[in-house]
């Protein structure tokens, strides 16, 4: 019991579903990457096991991406998340987010941050509806990564612990979203996106704290440059820590 491991997956055990969706509930068996605080990939743990905020105060941290989408306008497209998923349900968001899965092979693989491009455009397919056909794992253009903890405010036993690759792509793309991951997509420029975290800031809507953190300190560059990113993007090796 005094392994890292064992009471990791201890506490998961130990913590019952109430009131959730069974979807969502079946996607909390995923193995996610466990990772150390230099992303050194530790062992599989299932994404229940990552998000119990138990865990987390006592270090456990997992892999994660954020995929940033700009169509040919140089709008970035933004969902809002389901009322059906257990951490930040109803929060408006960056395009789609989700976690790399313990798969060797293909999304452990590092080279060419080539693991977490596969996840991505799995997940534009699975939450957004983006035909597969229409995203080539090479459309995405890896920024840098950032290291965050934040307790998801409305049901504090779960939360996020990540070290969340950046990922940004412009493609104009079709969209059929799955209504158990998003309630909401919209495509906004500079100034509305301003408006929003203006919103979030009166409180009438919610953001996820990443993608506040990351539109705050990251995005702008990125925004400005979308046809030559190459010099934006940092050294794999660097970790911005929040
Ligand atoms: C997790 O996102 C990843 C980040 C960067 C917060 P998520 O909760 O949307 O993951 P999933 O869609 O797999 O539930
Ligand atoms: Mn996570």
């Amino acid at each position: 019991l005094c392994n890292t491991k064992r009471m990791s997956e201890v506490n998961a055990n130990a913590v019952e579903f109430k009131g959730h969706n069974d979807v969502q509930i079946q996607y909390m068996n995923e193995e996610c990457i466990i990772v150390d605080v230099n992303d050194k990939p530790l062992r599989p743990g299932t994404k229940k096991e990552c998000h119990l905020m138990s865990n987390i105060s006592q270090g456990l941290l997992h892999r994660a991406f954020s995929v940033f989408l700009f169509n040919s306008e140089g709008k970035l497209l933004l969902q809002q998340r389901a009322m059906e998923k257990i951490t930040f349900p109803g929060y408006w968001t960056n395009t789609v987010c989700s976690h790399p899965l313990w798969l060797e092979g293909t999304e452990l693989v590092e080279t060419d941050q080539k693991g977490v491009r596969i996840a991505a455009r799995r997940k534009l397919n699975h939450e957004l509806g983006v035909p597969l056909d229409q995203v080539d794992i090479d459309d995405f253009q890896y920024m840098t990564k950032i290291l965050y903890l934040s307790p998801s405010e409305e049901d504090p036993v779960w939360g996020e612990h990540e070290m969340d690759h950046i990922l940004v792509i412009q493609k104009n793309v079709d969209l059929k979203p799955e209504p158990n991951e998003v309630m909401d997509t919209k495509y906004v420029t500079k100034e509305e996106l301003q408006e929003i975290f203006k919103q979030a800031d009166e409180k009438k809507i919610k953001v996820t704290p990443w993608f506040k953190l990351i539109a705050e300190n990251h995005l702008e560059p990125w925004w400005n440059n979308l046809n030559n990113l190459k010099p934006l993007v940092d050294p794999y090796n660097k970790i911005h820590k929040y």
